[in-house]
């Protein structure tokens, strides 16, 4: 079939509207109609060509919503007419990581995605004779996209594909660290670095667990507002600081954070994150992926001082399990989404979103279709 979609074709150069064609569902696939899809920073890192593994030509997007308008042979666990958020970490509970009970990271059809092709080891997006790639698995930035049953969320019908497409990474990402990873416990001290599309969900994660110091550390003075409406009880920018900002922040939990959170990506404030934390018990959650090649560092009696490092990916929730209750928690309140969406356009006006998030415009821009 035909599908407008906006195709990355070379790194660094803008999105392109294009007419692409289509393959329908194989076994064990469905087919997506995409209502809405959310633009993130890791898309923005892949067009910019500083990812190592980023394809051309590909169609990006991963934050999608939307409904299920086909379904290939074999497939059990949604239906046509089903409303759906598409997965870049999926849950096939097979394989020997989704036993495990460990971790989230599936690694059913891993080495494809990482490819950007199909578990078959093909794509179904191509543009004449031309192959073009898919997209962590998700590519929701075309109007419709196949993916595997086992990496699509079934949500409930009366959610608005506008605000949940977000709850496809950066509001799952955000809370469920906080929920899934770190395991905050209420009257908790938590440091937030970074208050972005991915910090503001840690700190309503924080605030819905029921952590009693919520203190969000950015440079950027306008974040303040937002942060506080989200749960934040102090703001700190490290610009502002006089000092050292780690004793800063020791100092005002009184001790140490219990917990603390890398929401930017930086590999010098992941040390400071690890580094205000309680000695003994404090745990720090890595969530910022920092640009290749960078390395972390800390004194190691950091470590042997009971501080505890630990990264967290898709905010450590098993998506086909834990995705359709992130949508319960926001239709029932208990969770904000809207605030957050500060831009929505059609599909011709992505373009401009990238331009928004690069000038810290944006929280969070969402392509409604
Ligand atoms: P964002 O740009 O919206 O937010 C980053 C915030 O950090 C901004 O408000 C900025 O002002 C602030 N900041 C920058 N440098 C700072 C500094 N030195 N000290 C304090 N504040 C500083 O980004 P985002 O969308 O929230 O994403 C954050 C990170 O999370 C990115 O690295 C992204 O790639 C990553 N991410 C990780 C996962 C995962 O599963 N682990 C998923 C999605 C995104
Ligand atoms: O299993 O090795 C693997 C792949 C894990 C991918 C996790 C991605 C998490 C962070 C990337 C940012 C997503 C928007
Ligand atoms: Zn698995």
């Amino acid at each position: 079939m035909d599908v407008r979609a906006a195709v990355a074709f070379e790194a660094g150069k803008p999105l392109s509207i294009e007419t692409v064609q289509l393959e329908g569902p194989k076994a064990g696939e469905v087919l997506i109609e995409l209502k809405a899809t959310g633009v993130c920073h890791t898309d923005d890192y892949t067009l910019s060509g500083k990812d190592p593994e980023g394809l051309f030509p590909a169609i990006l997007g991963h934050e999608g919503a939307g409904i299920v308008v086909d379904v290939g042979p074999g497939v059990t666990s949604v239906k046509k007419g089903d409303h759906v958020i598409p997965l870049y970490t999926p849950e096939c509970r097979q394989c020997e990581y989704c036993l495990s009970r460990k971790t989230n990271l599936c690694q059913a059809i891993r080495s494809t995605q990482g490819q950007g092709l199909m578990p078959d080891g093909t794509s179904r997006f191509r543009i004449g004779n031309q192959r073009i790639h898919h997209y962590m698995g998700t590519s929701t930035f075309a109007q419709f996209t196949v993916l595997p049953e086992i990496a699509v969320a079934k949500i409930r019908e009366d959610a608005p594909f506008e605000k949940v497409c977000y709850i496809g990474c950066g509001v799952t990402t955000g809370i469920g660290a906080v929920v899934y990873t770190a395991k905050v416990t209420p009257g908790s001290k938590v440091v937030v670095f970074g208050l972005g599309g991915i910090g503001l969900n840690v700190v309503q994660g924080a605030r819905m667990v029921g952590a009693d110091m919520i203190i969000g550390v950015d440079i950027n003075p306008g974040r303040k507002e937002m942060a506080q409406r989200f749960g934040m009880t102090h703001f700190v920018n490290p610009r502002e600081v006089g000092g050292d900002l780690v004793k800063y922040l020791v100092d005002l939990t009184k001790g140490g954070a219990d917990y603390s959170f890398e929401c930017i990506g930086d590999v010098k404030v992941m040390r400071q994150a690890l580094e205000c934390c309680h000695k003994g018990w404090g745990e720090s959650i890595i969530i910022g992926v920092a640009a290749a090649g960078q390395e972390i560092s800390t004194r190691p009696f950091q470590l042997v001082t009971g501080r505890v490092w630990k990264g967290s990916a898709f905010g450590g929730a098993r998506g086909r399990t834990d995705v359709p209750k992130i949508v319960d928690w926001y239709m029932e309140g208990k969770i904000q989404i809207d605030p957050l969406i500060t831009h929505m356009v059609p599909l011709e006006g992505i373009g401009e979103t990238f331009d928004l998030m690069h000038r810290g415009q944006s929280i969070r821009s969402v392509v409604k279709y």
